[in-house]
């Protein structure tokens, strides 16, 4: 197992469109683990492969309080959704901002386990706004985008200045 390096805001990696898993192999369930096992030491709720710089449709998630209900989703599709719901969001890709978004409430999730097996998932509140959060990773899309460009632009410089601060050897040499 092994802690992935998670890119961030602005690096233009992030807007690559992920391509479908096609092969279900022991590289697969290996990548799986690696998303987990970096995920949980972030620590986050979810994580797309995205965001590791592995352009395939698949991400993780627990959004348990106890962190004992790992889910992966293979190829995600969006079947229904209803209503809607605002929730604070935050990124591991964007780290220290976090804004209200507004998603679907309730989903109807068809997917791929790690084996490839198909199955549906139907949920609401949380998971729901995570799966869609995730989703929106693997076409490119980051929660920022929803904002207003003055926001963004707000956003962007927060990072740098948090960047200059967290190294600032690095950025006089
Ligand atoms: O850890 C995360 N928390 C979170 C909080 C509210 C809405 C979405 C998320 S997902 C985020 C991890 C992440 O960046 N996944 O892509
Ligand atoms: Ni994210």
């Amino acid at each position: 197992m092994a802690q992935l390096t998670i890119l961030e805001y602005p690096d233009p990696r992030l807007r690559t469109i992920a391509q479908p898993v096609t092969v279900f192999d022991p590289a697969l369930k290996r990548l799986v683990a690696d998303l987990f096992e970096t995920m949980y030491a972030a620590p986050g709720i979810g994580l797309a492969a995205s965001q590791v710089d592995v352009h395939r449709r698949l991400l993780v998630a627990d959004v348990s309080e106890d962190k004992d209900d790992p889910r992966v989703l293979v190829n995600p599709r969006i079947l229904e959704r209803e209503g809607a719901q605002v929730y604070q969001e935050g990124c591991l890709s964007v780290p220290g901002i976090f804004a209200d978004v507004e998603r679907s409430n309730r989903i109807v999730v068809q997917a791929q386990d790690a084996e490839g097996v198909p199955f549906t998932l139907e949920t609401d509140g949380l998971l729901a706004v995570c799966i869609q959060h995730e989703m929106d990773h693997l076409d490119g899309k980051l929660f920022v985008d929803y904002l207003s460009p003055l926001k963004r632009a707000m956003v962007r410089k927060k990072l740098e200045k948090q960047r200059r601060q967290a190294a600032p050897a690095a950025a006089s040499a």
